[in-house]
Protein backbone atom coordinates (compact mmCIF):
# COMPACT_ATOMS: atom_id res chain seq x y z
CA UNK A 1 0.00 0.00 0.00
CA UNK A 2 1.34 3.57 -0.97
CA UNK A 3 1.73 6.00 1.76
CA UNK A 4 1.54 10.27 1.12
CA UNK A 5 4.67 11.44 1.07
CA UNK A 6 5.70 12.99 4.75
CA UNK A 7 7.65 16.07 4.93
CA UNK A 8 10.38 15.61 7.56
CA UNK A 9 11.73 19.13 7.53
CA UNK A 10 10.89 19.62 11.25
CA UNK A 11 9.81 17.04 12.90
CA UNK A 12 8.73 17.77 16.62
CA UNK A 13 8.93 15.11 18.99
CA UNK A 14 7.11 16.17 22.41
CA UNK A 15 7.75 15.94 25.85
CA UNK A 16 5.46 16.62 28.81
CA UNK A 17 7.80 16.58 31.62
CA UNK A 18 7.35 19.76 33.89
CA UNK A 19 11.47 20.68 33.05
CA UNK A 20 10.36 21.42 29.05
CA UNK A 21 6.64 21.40 28.98
CA UNK A 22 6.31 23.23 32.30
CA UNK A 23 2.87 23.83 33.83
CA UNK A 24 0.97 24.55 29.84
CA UNK A 25 -0.98 22.28 27.74
CA UNK A 26 0.43 20.23 25.56
CA UNK A 27 -1.92 20.16 23.03
CA UNK A 28 -2.14 23.62 22.65
CA UNK A 29 1.63 23.49 22.50
CA UNK A 30 1.95 21.15 19.71
CA UNK A 31 -0.95 23.36 17.92
CA UNK A 32 1.17 26.65 18.06
CA UNK A 33 3.88 24.69 16.47
CA UNK A 34 1.94 23.12 13.83
CA UNK A 35 0.84 27.10 12.89
CA UNK A 36 4.28 28.10 12.93
CA UNK A 37 5.42 25.25 10.91
CA UNK A 38 6.14 22.14 12.28
CA UNK A 39 5.55 19.36 9.15
CA UNK A 40 5.39 16.01 11.67
CA UNK A 41 4.57 15.13 14.94
CA UNK A 42 5.45 12.51 17.09
CA UNK A 43 3.83 11.77 20.65
CA UNK A 44 6.57 10.88 22.98
CA UNK A 45 5.91 10.06 26.53
CA UNK A 46 7.96 6.88 28.07
CA UNK A 47 6.11 6.85 31.94
CA UNK A 48 2.19 7.96 31.61
CA UNK A 49 -0.25 5.21 31.92
CA UNK A 50 -2.20 3.67 28.67
CA UNK A 51 -5.77 6.10 29.44
CA UNK A 52 -3.91 9.31 29.75
CA UNK A 53 -1.51 8.14 26.54
CA UNK A 54 -5.03 7.37 24.40
CA UNK A 55 -6.71 10.42 25.79
CA UNK A 56 -3.92 12.64 24.78
CA UNK A 57 -3.01 10.71 21.55
CA UNK A 58 -6.55 10.99 20.46
CA UNK A 59 -6.76 15.04 21.24
CA UNK A 60 -3.38 15.87 19.37
CA UNK A 61 -4.54 13.51 16.10
CA UNK A 62 -7.48 15.94 16.05
CA UNK A 63 -5.16 19.36 15.87
CA UNK A 64 -2.29 17.22 13.42
CA UNK A 65 -5.30 15.65 10.93
CA UNK A 66 -6.62 19.79 10.80
CA UNK A 67 -3.35 20.57 9.58
CA UNK A 68 -2.74 17.58 7.48
CA UNK A 69 0.88 16.20 9.22
CA UNK A 70 1.03 12.86 10.41
CA UNK A 71 1.33 11.59 14.20
CA UNK A 72 3.52 8.77 15.01
CA UNK A 73 3.67 7.38 18.39
CA UNK A 74 6.90 7.06 20.27
CA UNK A 75 7.10 3.09 20.91
CA UNK A 76 3.51 2.67 22.28
CA UNK A 77 2.49 0.33 18.95
CA UNK A 78 -0.59 -0.24 20.76
CA UNK A 79 -1.69 3.27 21.59
CA UNK A 80 -1.19 4.04 17.65
CA UNK A 81 -3.45 1.22 16.88
CA UNK A 82 -6.09 2.35 19.18
CA UNK A 83 -6.25 6.00 18.08
CA UNK A 84 -5.47 5.10 14.00
CA UNK A 85 -3.46 7.40 13.64
CA UNK A 86 -0.20 7.57 10.72
CA UNK A 87 2.17 5.67 12.82
CA UNK A 88 5.17 4.91 15.33
CA UNK A 89 8.21 5.51 16.22
CA UNK A 90 10.33 2.79 17.28
CA UNK A 91 13.78 2.58 18.93
CA UNK A 92 16.83 -0.30 19.34
CA UNK A 93 14.86 -1.24 22.32
CA UNK A 94 11.91 -0.95 21.64
CA UNK A 95 9.45 -3.55 19.78
CA UNK A 96 11.03 -5.36 16.52
CA UNK A 97 9.93 -3.57 13.27
CA UNK A 98 8.38 -6.92 12.28
CA UNK A 99 6.04 -7.25 14.82
CA UNK A 100 4.94 -3.48 14.64
CA UNK A 101 4.39 -3.71 10.97
CA UNK A 102 2.39 -6.68 11.57
CA UNK A 103 0.21 -4.68 14.52
CA UNK A 104 -0.20 -1.38 11.90
CA UNK A 105 -0.36 -3.19 9.08
CA UNK A 106 1.28 -1.76 5.50
CA UNK A 107 -0.07 1.33 5.26
CA UNK A 108 1.18 2.94 8.11
CA UNK A 109 4.51 4.96 8.74
CA UNK A 110 7.38 3.27 10.94
CA UNK A 111 10.33 5.07 11.75
CA UNK A 112 13.76 3.57 13.41
CA UNK A 113 16.36 4.99 15.10
CA UNK A 114 19.67 4.49 14.20
CA UNK A 115 22.89 5.43 16.25
CA UNK A 116 25.31 3.66 13.77
CA UNK A 117 25.75 2.34 10.40
CA UNK A 118 25.21 -1.15 11.48
CA UNK A 119 21.66 -0.31 12.37
CA UNK A 120 20.85 2.52 10.25
CA UNK A 121 21.66 -0.16 7.33
CA UNK A 122 19.43 -3.09 9.51
CA UNK A 123 16.73 -0.60 9.84
CA UNK A 124 16.57 0.32 5.49
CA UNK A 125 17.27 -3.85 5.67
CA UNK A 126 13.71 -4.64 7.23
CA UNK A 127 11.59 -1.99 5.55
CA UNK A 128 11.65 1.19 7.84
CA UNK A 129 9.55 4.20 6.21
CA UNK A 130 12.52 6.56 7.64
CA UNK A 131 15.80 7.07 10.14
CA UNK A 132 15.96 9.18 13.01
CA UNK A 133 19.83 9.50 13.67
CA UNK A 134 21.09 11.11 17.18
CA UNK A 135 22.07 11.68 19.00
CA UNK A 136 23.54 14.48 16.71
CA UNK A 137 24.76 16.45 19.85
CA UNK A 138 24.80 16.36 23.36
CA UNK A 139 21.21 16.74 25.01
CA UNK A 140 19.73 17.20 28.40
CA UNK A 141 16.10 16.16 27.35
CA UNK A 142 17.18 12.12 26.97
CA UNK A 143 19.37 10.53 29.53
CA UNK A 144 20.01 7.75 28.52
CA UNK A 145 21.63 9.15 24.51
CA UNK A 146 23.79 6.01 23.39
CA UNK A 147 26.07 8.29 21.91
CA UNK A 148 26.99 11.67 20.31
CA UNK A 149 27.50 11.17 16.69
CA UNK A 150 28.64 15.04 15.66
CA UNK A 151 27.69 16.10 12.36
CA UNK A 152 30.31 14.12 11.03
CA UNK A 153 29.42 10.91 12.14
CA UNK A 154 25.35 11.71 10.55
CA UNK A 155 26.96 12.29 7.38
CA UNK A 156 29.09 8.91 7.81
CA UNK A 157 26.01 7.25 8.21
CA UNK A 158 24.30 9.18 5.33
CA UNK A 159 27.03 8.11 2.89
CA UNK A 160 27.35 4.55 4.40
CA UNK A 161 23.30 4.32 3.34
CA UNK A 162 23.94 5.54 0.00
CA UNK A 163 26.61 2.99 -1.10
CA UNK A 164 24.43 0.32 0.39
CA UNK A 165 21.22 1.68 -1.84
CA UNK A 166 19.87 2.97 0.48
CA UNK A 167 20.19 5.87 -0.45
CA UNK A 168 16.67 7.51 -0.64
CA UNK A 169 15.31 6.94 2.57
CA UNK A 170 14.31 9.87 4.38
CA UNK A 171 16.68 10.81 7.83
CA UNK A 172 16.17 13.16 10.29
CA UNK A 173 18.61 13.51 13.00
CA UNK A 174 17.92 14.61 16.54
CA UNK A 175 19.96 15.63 19.70
CA UNK A 176 20.27 19.49 20.98
CA UNK A 177 19.02 20.40 17.70
CA UNK A 178 17.95 24.08 17.92
CA UNK A 179 17.78 27.56 16.04
CA UNK A 180 21.35 28.63 16.74
CA UNK A 181 22.90 25.00 15.05
CA UNK A 182 19.55 23.76 12.51
CA UNK A 183 21.27 25.39 9.61
CA UNK A 184 24.55 24.14 10.16
CA UNK A 185 23.39 20.58 10.83
CA UNK A 186 21.91 20.28 7.50
CA UNK A 187 25.21 22.18 5.73
CA UNK A 188 27.67 19.81 7.63
CA UNK A 189 25.60 16.64 6.94
CA UNK A 190 24.98 16.78 3.70
CA UNK A 191 26.97 14.01 1.94
CA UNK A 192 25.45 15.45 -1.97
CA UNK A 193 23.00 17.12 -3.45
CA UNK A 194 21.48 13.42 -3.99
CA UNK A 195 22.07 12.63 -0.36
CA UNK A 196 21.15 15.00 2.88
CA UNK A 197 19.55 15.06 5.89
CA UNK A 198 15.28 15.60 5.25
CA UNK A 199 14.96 17.62 8.17
CA UNK A 200 15.68 17.68 12.26
CA UNK A 201 13.64 16.51 14.86
CA UNK A 202 13.53 18.73 17.86
CA UNK A 203 12.45 18.40 21.53
CA UNK A 204 13.17 20.99 23.50
CA UNK A 205 13.67 23.78 20.85
CA UNK A 206 10.18 23.74 20.14
CA UNK A 207 8.38 22.26 23.47
CA UNK A 208 10.28 24.40 25.31
CA UNK A 209 10.13 27.40 23.89
CA UNK A 210 8.16 30.34 25.22
CA UNK A 211 6.92 30.82 21.67
CA UNK A 212 6.33 27.35 20.18
CA UNK A 213 4.77 28.67 17.25
CA UNK A 214 7.76 31.04 16.34
CA UNK A 215 9.90 28.20 17.28
CA UNK A 216 8.62 26.66 14.41
CA UNK A 217 8.20 29.25 11.79
CA UNK A 218 12.63 29.86 12.14
CA UNK A 219 13.38 26.55 12.89
CA UNK A 220 11.46 25.95 9.13
CA UNK A 221 13.57 28.81 7.38
CA UNK A 222 16.60 27.68 8.82
CA UNK A 223 16.15 23.98 7.34
CA UNK A 224 15.08 25.22 3.75
CA UNK A 225 18.55 27.42 4.63
CA UNK A 226 20.32 24.55 5.15
CA UNK A 227 19.24 23.06 2.00
CA UNK A 228 20.06 25.86 -0.35
CA UNK A 229 23.46 24.84 -1.39
CA UNK A 230 22.45 21.26 -2.37
CA UNK A 231 19.81 23.20 -4.93
CA UNK A 232 22.91 24.69 -6.57
CA UNK A 233 25.07 22.29 -6.24
CA UNK A 234 22.70 20.25 -8.21
CA UNK A 235 21.86 22.31 -10.98
CA UNK A 236 25.66 23.07 -11.43
CA UNK A 237 26.70 19.23 -11.93
CA UNK A 238 23.90 18.37 -14.14
CA UNK A 239 22.95 21.41 -16.45
CA UNK A 240 19.44 20.96 -16.44
CA UNK A 241 17.84 22.19 -19.84
CA UNK A 242 15.83 25.10 -19.39
CA UNK A 243 13.42 25.81 -21.82
CA UNK A 244 11.75 28.85 -21.98
CA UNK A 245 8.52 30.05 -23.76
CA UNK A 246 8.85 33.56 -23.05
CA UNK A 247 8.29 36.97 -24.41
CA UNK A 248 10.12 38.71 -26.51
CA UNK A 249 11.72 41.45 -24.31
CA UNK A 250 13.71 38.98 -22.05
CA UNK A 251 14.75 36.33 -24.44
CA UNK A 252 18.25 37.24 -24.10
CA UNK A 253 18.18 38.07 -21.08
CA UNK A 254 17.15 34.86 -19.63
CA UNK A 255 19.12 33.39 -21.66
CA UNK A 256 22.33 34.75 -19.97
CA UNK A 257 20.95 33.63 -16.45
CA UNK A 258 20.12 30.43 -17.09
CA UNK A 259 23.47 30.00 -18.04
CA UNK A 260 25.09 32.04 -14.94
CA UNK A 261 23.07 29.80 -12.58
CA UNK A 262 24.53 26.81 -14.58
CA UNK A 263 21.78 25.82 -16.42
CA UNK A 264 21.54 24.90 -20.28
CA UNK A 265 18.75 27.21 -21.89
CA UNK A 266 16.76 26.32 -25.44
CA UNK A 267 14.74 29.67 -26.13
CA UNK A 268 11.60 28.03 -28.18
CA UNK A 269 8.20 29.06 -28.25
CA UNK A 270 7.16 26.15 -30.90
CA UNK A 271 5.55 23.74 -29.21
CA UNK A 272 5.77 20.82 -31.59
CA UNK A 273 9.26 20.68 -30.34
CA UNK A 274 8.46 20.04 -26.96
CA UNK A 275 7.77 16.68 -26.29
CA UNK A 276 11.14 15.91 -28.29
CA UNK A 277 13.03 18.34 -25.78
CA UNK A 278 10.84 17.12 -22.87
CA UNK A 279 13.04 14.10 -23.85
CA UNK A 280 16.23 15.50 -22.46
CA UNK A 281 14.96 15.94 -19.06
CA UNK A 282 14.91 19.38 -17.87
CA UNK A 283 11.62 21.70 -17.04
CA UNK A 284 9.86 24.28 -18.81
CA UNK A 285 9.02 27.89 -18.37
CA UNK A 286 5.89 29.45 -19.55
CA UNK A 287 6.36 33.13 -19.53
CA UNK A 288 3.27 35.04 -20.52
CA UNK A 289 4.31 38.43 -21.65
CA UNK A 290 3.99 39.10 -25.14
CA UNK A 291 0.86 36.41 -25.64
CA UNK A 292 -0.68 36.04 -28.46
CA UNK A 293 -3.76 33.47 -29.70
CA UNK A 294 -1.03 31.02 -31.74
CA UNK A 295 1.25 31.27 -28.17
CA UNK A 296 -1.30 30.66 -25.68
CA UNK A 297 -2.24 27.38 -28.24
CA UNK A 298 1.82 26.70 -27.71
CA UNK A 299 1.67 26.91 -24.35
CA UNK A 300 -1.24 24.68 -23.95
CA UNK A 301 0.48 22.19 -25.77
CA UNK A 302 3.76 22.34 -24.47
CA UNK A 303 2.13 22.45 -21.13
CA UNK A 304 0.79 18.89 -21.79
CA UNK A 305 4.12 17.69 -23.37
CA UNK A 306 5.84 18.17 -20.01
CA UNK A 307 3.39 16.77 -17.48
CA UNK A 308 2.98 13.84 -19.73
CA UNK A 309 6.86 13.51 -19.02
CA UNK A 310 6.28 14.08 -15.42
CA UNK A 311 8.76 17.09 -16.16
CA UNK A 312 8.34 20.19 -14.07
CA UNK A 313 6.90 23.79 -15.58
CA UNK A 314 7.01 26.75 -14.19
CA UNK A 315 4.28 29.49 -14.69
CA UNK A 316 4.63 32.70 -15.06
CA UNK A 317 1.85 34.87 -15.51
CA UNK A 318 3.03 37.89 -16.69
CA UNK A 319 0.08 41.12 -16.75
CA UNK A 320 -2.32 38.48 -15.59
CA UNK A 321 -4.51 40.88 -14.71
CA UNK A 322 -4.00 43.74 -17.06
CA UNK A 323 -6.22 42.49 -19.64
CA UNK A 324 -9.21 40.04 -20.19
CA UNK A 325 -7.34 38.55 -22.94
CA UNK A 326 -4.36 37.51 -19.99
CA UNK A 327 -7.23 36.54 -17.96
CA UNK A 328 -8.69 34.48 -20.16
CA UNK A 329 -5.60 33.02 -20.82
CA UNK A 330 -4.72 32.12 -17.18
CA UNK A 331 -7.78 30.35 -17.07
CA UNK A 332 -7.15 27.99 -19.90
CA UNK A 333 -3.74 27.35 -18.45
CA UNK A 334 -4.79 26.20 -15.26
CA UNK A 335 -7.46 24.09 -16.44
CA UNK A 336 -4.71 22.42 -19.32
CA UNK A 337 -2.21 20.95 -16.67
CA UNK A 338 -0.07 21.25 -13.70
CA UNK A 339 2.24 23.55 -12.80
CA UNK A 340 5.28 23.21 -10.47
CA UNK A 341 5.85 26.59 -9.33
CA UNK A 342 4.06 29.59 -10.11
CA UNK A 343 5.61 33.10 -9.57
CA UNK A 344 4.63 36.17 -10.00
CA UNK A 345 3.31 39.91 -8.01
CA UNK A 346 0.73 40.52 -5.87
CA UNK A 347 -1.50 41.92 -9.22
CA UNK A 348 -0.79 38.56 -10.66
CA UNK A 349 -0.82 36.44 -8.16
CA UNK A 350 -4.74 37.76 -6.53
CA UNK A 351 -5.40 37.27 -10.95
CA UNK A 352 -4.66 33.27 -10.66
CA UNK A 353 -5.93 33.31 -7.55
CA UNK A 354 -9.30 34.31 -9.70
CA UNK A 355 -9.68 37.55 -7.86
CA UNK A 356 -11.27 39.78 -11.27
CA UNK A 357 -8.79 42.74 -10.15
CA UNK A 358 -8.25 45.30 -12.47
CA UNK A 359 -4.60 45.95 -13.52
CA UNK A 360 -2.38 48.78 -14.85
CA UNK A 361 0.07 47.48 -16.68
CA UNK A 362 2.62 45.03 -15.57
CA UNK A 363 4.83 46.70 -12.71
CA UNK A 364 3.84 45.54 -9.32
CA UNK A 365 1.82 47.90 -6.89
CA UNK A 366 1.32 46.52 -3.08
CA UNK A 367 -2.16 46.59 -0.89
CA UNK A 368 -2.14 43.47 1.12
CA UNK A 369 -0.33 43.21 4.30
CA UNK A 370 2.20 40.54 4.86
CA UNK A 371 0.06 38.26 6.63
CA UNK A 372 -2.68 38.88 4.01
CA UNK A 373 0.19 37.81 1.41
CA UNK A 374 0.92 34.91 3.48
CA UNK A 375 -3.13 33.23 3.25
CA UNK A 376 -2.94 34.09 -0.18
CA UNK A 377 -0.03 32.27 -1.19
CA UNK A 378 -1.03 29.31 0.95
CA UNK A 379 -4.62 29.01 -0.55
CA UNK A 380 -3.31 29.82 -3.85
CA UNK A 381 -0.61 26.32 -3.22
CA UNK A 382 -3.48 24.49 -1.69
CA UNK A 383 -6.08 25.29 -4.98
CA UNK A 384 -3.19 24.08 -7.44
CA UNK A 385 -0.82 22.15 -5.55
CA UNK A 386 1.70 24.41 -6.99
CA UNK A 387 4.58 25.90 -4.80
CA UNK A 388 3.14 29.82 -5.27
CA UNK A 389 5.87 32.19 -5.46
CA UNK A 390 4.90 35.94 -4.86
CA UNK A 391 7.53 38.53 -5.26
CA UNK A 392 7.82 41.83 -4.24
CA UNK A 393 10.22 43.47 -1.21
CA UNK A 394 9.47 40.35 0.66
CA UNK A 395 9.01 37.39 -0.78
CA UNK A 396 6.66 34.56 0.39
CA UNK A 397 6.31 30.40 -0.51
CA UNK A 398 4.30 28.29 0.19
CA UNK A 399 3.45 25.02 -1.57
CA UNK A 400 0.03 24.65 0.97
CA UNK A 401 2.18 23.47 3.94
CA UNK A 402 4.98 25.22 4.46
CA UNK A 403 5.13 29.05 4.12
CA UNK A 404 8.34 30.84 3.66
CA UNK A 405 9.46 34.11 3.60
CA UNK A 406 12.55 35.34 2.07
CA UNK A 407 14.16 39.28 3.02
CA UNK A 408 16.78 39.29 0.38
CA UNK A 409 17.02 41.37 -2.72
CA UNK A 410 17.53 45.04 -3.95
CA UNK A 411 15.29 47.73 -5.34
CA UNK A 412 17.90 48.17 -8.23
CA UNK A 413 16.09 44.62 -9.95
CA UNK A 414 13.19 46.59 -9.95
CA UNK A 415 15.17 49.18 -11.96
CA UNK A 416 16.05 47.07 -15.14
CA UNK A 417 13.73 45.25 -17.00
CA UNK A 418 13.70 41.24 -17.08
CA UNK A 419 14.76 40.84 -13.75
CA UNK A 420 10.97 39.31 -12.40
CA UNK A 421 11.03 37.07 -15.79
CA UNK A 422 14.64 35.75 -15.97
CA UNK A 423 13.80 34.70 -11.75
CA UNK A 424 10.90 32.38 -13.74
CA UNK A 425 14.21 30.92 -15.56
CA UNK A 426 15.95 30.82 -12.05
CA UNK A 427 13.34 28.86 -10.51
CA UNK A 428 12.97 26.35 -13.75
CA UNK A 429 16.73 25.57 -13.88
CA UNK A 430 16.58 24.80 -9.98
CA UNK A 431 13.47 22.65 -10.03
CA UNK A 432 14.80 20.61 -12.78
CA UNK A 433 17.76 19.92 -11.01
CA UNK A 434 16.75 19.29 -7.79
CA UNK A 435 14.34 16.27 -8.11
CA UNK A 436 15.15 14.46 -5.23
CA UNK A 437 13.51 17.36 -2.26
CA UNK A 438 10.64 19.60 -2.75
CA UNK A 439 9.87 22.03 -5.48
CA UNK A 440 9.48 24.64 -2.42
CA UNK A 441 13.00 23.81 -1.42
CA UNK A 442 14.19 24.57 -5.03
CA UNK A 443 11.93 27.51 -5.11
CA UNK A 444 13.74 29.51 -2.00
CA UNK A 445 17.13 28.14 -3.19
CA UNK A 446 16.30 30.34 -6.61
CA UNK A 447 15.16 33.00 -4.73
CA UNK A 448 17.51 33.11 -2.14
CA UNK A 449 20.32 32.95 -4.71
CA UNK A 450 19.03 35.83 -7.27
CA UNK A 451 18.47 38.50 -4.24
CA UNK A 452 21.69 37.85 -2.44
CA UNK A 453 23.44 38.10 -6.39
CA UNK A 454 21.29 41.32 -6.23
CA UNK A 455 23.11 42.59 -3.13
CA UNK A 456 26.13 41.89 -3.61
CA UNK A 457 26.01 43.56 -7.49
CA UNK A 458 24.93 46.51 -5.68
CA UNK A 459 27.36 46.81 -3.25
CA UNK A 460 29.85 46.63 -6.19
CA UNK A 461 32.28 49.81 -6.55
CA UNK A 462 31.81 49.80 -10.31
CA UNK A 463 27.71 49.54 -10.11
CA UNK A 464 26.39 53.18 -10.54
CA UNK A 465 23.13 52.49 -11.60
CA UNK A 466 20.32 50.27 -13.17
CA UNK A 467 22.76 50.05 -16.75
CA UNK A 468 25.74 48.36 -14.67
CA UNK A 469 24.01 46.54 -12.09
CA UNK A 470 22.95 44.41 -15.06
CA UNK A 471 26.31 42.64 -16.17
CA UNK A 472 27.28 42.86 -12.31
CA UNK A 473 24.45 40.98 -11.17
CA UNK A 474 25.01 38.26 -13.94
CA UNK A 475 28.92 38.36 -12.93
CA UNK A 476 27.34 37.77 -8.96
CA UNK A 477 24.92 34.65 -9.74
CA UNK A 478 27.98 33.16 -11.57
CA UNK A 479 30.32 33.92 -8.40
CA UNK A 480 27.23 32.43 -5.98
CA UNK A 481 27.31 29.26 -8.11
CA UNK A 482 30.62 28.88 -8.49
CA UNK A 483 31.91 29.95 -4.91
CA UNK A 484 29.18 27.27 -3.59
CA UNK A 485 30.39 24.45 -6.06
CA UNK A 486 33.87 24.69 -4.59
CA UNK A 487 32.31 24.76 -1.16
CA UNK A 488 32.81 28.48 -0.22
CA UNK A 489 29.07 29.00 1.17
CA UNK A 490 29.95 32.02 3.27
CA UNK A 491 27.63 34.41 1.07
CA UNK A 492 24.70 32.08 2.37
CA UNK A 493 25.10 33.86 6.27
CA UNK A 494 23.27 36.55 3.89
CA UNK A 495 19.85 34.60 3.83
CA UNK A 496 16.89 35.77 5.54
CA UNK A 497 14.70 32.95 5.07
CA UNK A 498 11.59 32.31 7.84
N1 LIG B 1 16.17 10.81 20.99
P1 LIG B 1 16.26 17.90 22.26
S1 LIG B 1 17.95 12.49 21.55
C1 LIG B 1 14.09 11.79 21.91
O1 LIG B 1 19.59 10.32 20.27
C2 LIG B 1 15.53 11.82 21.65
O2 LIG B 1 17.92 9.09 19.72
C3 LIG B 1 17.47 11.01 20.89
O3 LIG B 1 15.75 16.43 22.56
C4 LIG B 1 18.40 10.07 20.26
O4 LIG B 1 15.78 18.27 20.91
C5 LIG B 1 16.38 12.87 22.01
O5 LIG B 1 15.58 18.70 23.34
C6 LIG B 1 16.01 14.12 22.70
O6 LIG B 1 17.73 17.90 22.41
C7 LIG B 1 16.19 15.32 21.84
MG1 LIG C 1 12.40 4.76 22.01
Amino acid sequence: MSKPPVDYSVYLVTDSTPEILGDRDLVKVVEAALHGGVTCVQYRDKTCDAETAVRTARALHEVTRRYGVPLLINDRVDVAVEVGCEGVHIGQDDMEYSQARRLLGPGKIIGVSASSIQEAIKACGVGADYLGLGAVHATSTKKDTSNILGTAGVRDILSALSEAGHGAIPTVCIGGVNRQNARSVLLECSVSPRKSLDGIAVVSAIVGASDPAEAARVLLGEVVAGRIPDVLRAVHETTPLSHNMTNMVVQNFSANIALAVGASPIMSNYAEEAADIAKIGGALLINMGTVTPEGLKNYVQALKAYNDADLPVVFDPVGAGATTVRREAVKQLLAAGHFSIIKGNEGEIQTVHGASLRQRGVDSASSLSLTQRASLVRSLARRTSSVILLTGATDFLSDGSSTIRVDNGHPLLGKVTGTGCSLGTTLSAMVAAFRVGSPLIAAVAGTVMYGIAAERAARRDDVKGPGTFVPAFIDELYAVRTETANGDIEWLKAARVE
